[in-house]
């Protein structure tokens, strides 16, 4: 059996009018509606600064950074939100003048003026795809370091006895339930307390349960966070480094009242520590 070659072959139709990708894009990036975009692109830009810096202001509203942890912490937030800037303001730079701009279009208007679609350009999907890839593996690197810088500053999972640290931690053991926290000092008495009192500068070691459901231990201005689960002891660590009184908040719905599950941390110094701990009838053993 033979083919007909004079049977019309089902292809897909090439275009032969089709200008060169760097006129292309030259034709593309003269059009009006696409200065314009560029224009309110660049304008998002330069304002996404300014609220980065005003996100991690109100993080500090409360007083913090009260620990290198949180330091960390605020520098990852600037960093991500700065370098998530240039996707959101794309984005919301064609969502704004599509409202603004092509909302006021009249059926009554010639349609603009076509040319080959950009996503068909080969510098530009290059361009595109090279730029997004690199800010991703950015963020991807610097996440994964500052993962291992606030891990090494929270102790990780060494227990207190065995952390290389020159100042001996105090251990604290944290217990959760519906709906107040309970602190309890074991090398010190066991005295116990339902705001958590703990010296400047020194290392804290905490072994976090829980009484009931699952709650989450959350030291807002020291940046420290970790689930209290029944039945089960997890652990952390951070050295506050500023004087005052921080939050500290359950961040994991747990019940009716879970939004007033919250109390204090008053960092104090080492002197103050003592005395409050004597007048509660322990004394440092170590
Ligand atoms: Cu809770």
């Amino acid at each position: 059996m033979s083919i007909d070659s004079d049977a019309p072959v089902d292809q897909p139709e090439i275009p032969t009018n089709r200008p060169e990708p760097t006129h292309r894009l030259k034709e593309w990036l003269s059009r009006p509606y696409v200065k314009r975009i560029l224009i309110i692109f660049i304008v998002l830009n330069i304002l996404i600064i300014p609220i980065a810096w005003l996100v991690v202001h109100f993080m500090e509203l409360s007083g913090g950074p009260a620990s290198s942890i949180m330091v960390e912490l605020e520098k990852t937030v600037f960093v991500f939100t700065i370098v998530s800037a240039p996707l959101m303001a794309i984005t919301a730079s064609i969502l704004i003048y599509s409202l603004l701009g092509w909302g006021r279009v009249t059926g009554e208007e010639p349609p603009m003026q076509e040319s080959p679609a950009i996503r068909t350009n080969g510098i530009a999907v290059v361009a595109w795809a090279a730029a997004t890839s690199l800010l991703a593996a950015f963020l991807v690197i610097w996440g994964l370091v500052e993962l291992a810088t606030i891990t090494s500053y929270a102790y990780g999972s060494t227990p207190a006895n065995q952390q290389p640290n020159a100042t001996k931690p105090i251990d604290i053991n944290v217990t959760a339930q519906q709906w107040l926290w309970t602190f309890e000092y074991p090398d010190d008495g066991k005295v116990q307390s339902d705001i958590l009192v703990v010296p400047i500068n020194t290392p804290l070691y905490f072994n976090v349960t829980s009484k009931d459901v699952v709650h989450n231990f959350w030291v807002v201005e020291l940046g420290v966070k970790i689930d209290a689960n029944p039945g089960a002891i997890t652990n952390t660590g951070v050295t506050p480094d500023k004087l005052g009184t921080f939050n500290i908040r359950c961040a994991e719905l747990c019940g009716l009242h879970h939004a007033y599950m919250e109390t204090k941390i008053e960092v104090v110094t080492q002197e103050q520590f003592d005395s409050w701990l004597r007048e509660r009838g322990g004394k440092r053993t170590v």
